[in-house]
């Protein structure tokens, strides 16, 4: 058996792709532990339609039945976001287990990576990535998104990563790993629901095409990805400050509770949503939807190179 064997791309995908037109992959551990059932249903559909209108094809991934599934149903992401929380979070190293037990997961960064470059889509669209989490110089927390920027050849569009991170190291590690961070219309690394974290980009580019020209160079030098760093929409933005001491409340909670591993993550983005109430899950939607215009209109560009 192949890891080919467990593709199980949709006919719509399918047609897409050997037409050489452009398709968008989404994850899916935003649906199953990033946000709250209904929203997170909501978002996962308005992100489908917001890469449709730009004239490209969603390609959600996730696993369901132990195959690994690019382009659902309307049903399928129903029932990833109604077992929300109750369904395996997926990082790169959990797929062969999931698949064998034929079990369903959420895909996270690392694995929707994978997962779309198997299928042959060069780029894709999240909310935040993981990172190197703050403490991690005791706990070695740092996120397997990281390491598979560094070899698997598919860009991401993120809008930063959230200060549950921290954002320096973040930057560090990618860096150390080869892994080129490109501000699109921007200098700094957006911070999420902020627009900017006082942490300067090496390289900015403020033309689609010409960042369609980065994307497909990067696949040619690899062995990596590469990061497109997208802030969140200005009247989106929330308060840096304010939402700062939220996620500080988040972190030591965590820490005093012994949170770990891999429930890190899904723990301080439950909390910060609790914390913030609806204004953060409304800011989350915005800027996830406005990667996912940003992913297909390079897309775009990417089909007509
Ligand atoms: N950050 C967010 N929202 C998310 C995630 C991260 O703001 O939904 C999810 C993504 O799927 C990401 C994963 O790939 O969490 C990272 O988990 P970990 O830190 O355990 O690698
Ligand atoms: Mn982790």
């Amino acid at each position: 058996m192949t890891a080919n064997s467990l593709l199980e791309v949709s006919a719509e995908v399918a047609e897409a792709l050997a037409g050489h037109k452009p398709v968008v992959a989404l994850e899916s551990t935003i649906i199953t532990h990033g946000m709250p059932f209904p929203t997170n249903l909501e978002t996962a559909l308005m992100l489908e339609n917001a890469v449709r209108n730009q004239g490209a094809t969603p390609a959600t991934i996730a696993v369901l039945n132990g195959r690994f599934k690019v382009g659902l149903t309307r049903d399928e992401v129903e029932r990833l976001a109604r077992l929300s929380g109750g369904v395996v979070k997926a990082s790169r190293r959990d797929l062969a287990a999931v698949a064998a037990r034929h079990g369903a997961a959420g895909t996270t960064v690392a694995a929707t990576m994978y997962v779309a470059d198997l299928a042959g889509i060069e780029i894709f669209a999240t909310g935040g990535i993981g990172g190197v989490h703050r403490g991690a110089e005791e706990t070695f927390d740092i996120s397997a998104d990281l390491v598979e920027l560094s070899r698997t050849r598919v860009a991401v569009v993120c809008a930063g990563a959230k200060s549950i991170l921290d954002i320096d190291k973040t930057l560090e590690y990618l860096e150390s790993h080869g892994v080129a961070v490109c501000g699109f219309r921007c200098d700094e690394f957006p911070a999420f629901y902020a627009r900017s974290s006082g942490f300067r980009l090496e390289h900015r580019c403020d033309g689609l095409h010409d960042l369609a020209r980065i994307v497909r160079l990067q696949r040619e030098i690899g062995p990596g990805g590469l990061l497109i760093a997208n802030p969140i929409p200005e009247e989106k933005a929330l308060d840096a400050e304010a939402i700062e001491a939220r996620i500080a409340e988040a972190v030591a909670e965590a820490k005093a509770k012994g949170v770990a591993k891999k429930e890190v993550t899904p723990f301080l983005l439950g909390r910060v949503v609790e914390l913030t109430g609806g204004r953060s899950l409304e800011a989350n939607m915005a800027l996830v939807e406005n990667n996912a215009m940003l992913a297909a209109q390079v897309a775009v560009e990417l089909s007509r190179l």
